[in-house]
């Protein structure tokens, strides 16, 4: 059974996540489907894509599926983690994606949302960066990608503290687009979305990816490269990583040791 549900009208489509049970974590599962489903609207040349939950969910997504994460010797962020490739599905996507949230939005899949092109959200709802709570060394691209969303002392706190940020900051500070009341929300992501139906599709596609090469348009050298990637093995080889892995799946709060 699809973890997605997928409804399409006229140039707009609604991609839903929908595995409630797991708090729509991003499993390899569900973003197996979400790549699929992004597939199939990209071949039906969907001109603005809304990427939501069920209505009314308390939590968005509870960010990458921490069962998934290898507690071996192997990085838990790699290239071909789904999470990385569902963030390079909808940033390559050739029309926009407007996240809808309501609920609590945590961890990779706040980084999930900063890289959607636009985001509506509820007043109640909230956005969490978490690597710190569970020990995982995020990757560059990923830290990169809230660079890109607000500054750099507003990325600090969020990830120091792994603590949720409300809508009503996430807007103030630029984060995010609009703040919709929850009744309103559908319709107005809607009207976006159908505006942007209206324009070209072409130079909507080609703007997009000119936007996405110039935000990852970073000079880094490659031992720079090659000594990030030596730090973060240091941490995800640690005890502290493992602790904050098995904490979570045992339910109880990560003792960090700092080794
Ligand atoms: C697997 C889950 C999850 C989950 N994975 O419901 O950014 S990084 O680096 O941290 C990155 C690696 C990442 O994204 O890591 C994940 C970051 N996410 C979080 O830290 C949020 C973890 N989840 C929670 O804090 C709570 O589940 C929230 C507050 C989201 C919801 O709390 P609530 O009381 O409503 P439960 O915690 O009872 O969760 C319901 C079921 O969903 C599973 C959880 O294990 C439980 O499963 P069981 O019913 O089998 O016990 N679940 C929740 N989040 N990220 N599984």
């Amino acid at each position: 059974m699809s973890l997605i549900q997928i409804e399409i009208e006229g140039h707009v489509a609604t991609l839903m996540i929908d595995n409630p049970t797991k708090r729509n974590a991003l499993s390899e599962p569900l973003i197996h489907d979400m790549i699929e489903g992004l597939a199939e609207l990209r071949e039906k040349k969907i001109r603005a894509v809304i990427l939501r939950a069920r209505p009314g969910i308390k939590v968005w997504s509870a960010g990458h599926d921490v069962g998934e994460l290898p507690l071996t010797r192997r990085d838990p962020l790699g290239w071909d983690d789904p999470l990385r490739k569902i963030i390079r599905e909808l940033e390559h996507f050739p029309a926009p994606v407007i996240a809808l949230i309501e609920g609590s939005v945590w961890g990779g899949a706040c980084e999930m949302v900063l890289a959607c092109d636009m985001v509506v959200a509820a007043p109640d709802s909230t956005f969490a960066i978490t690597p710190a709570r569970l020990g995982v060394p995020y990757n560059i691209s990923g830290v990169l990608n809230f660079l890109n969303a607000t500054s750099h002392l507003i990325v600090r706190e969020m990830v120091f503290t792994a603590q949720p940020v409300s809508a009503v900051r996430a807007e103030r500070l630029g984060m995010i687009n609009h703040i919709v009341e929850i009744d309103e929300l559908e319709p107005f992501c809607q009207t976006i979305a159908k505006t942007i139906a209206q324009n070209s599709p072409l130079s909507i596609a080609v703007i997009k990816e000119e936007l996405r090469l110039l935000e990852s348009a970073r000079a880094i050298t490659p031992p720079t490269f090659e000594r990030i990637q030596g730090l973060r093995r240091m941490v995800y080889d640690s005890e502290d990583y493992r602790e904050g892995i098995t904490a979570f799946l045992e339910k109880r709060r990560a003792d960090f040791k700092g080794r």
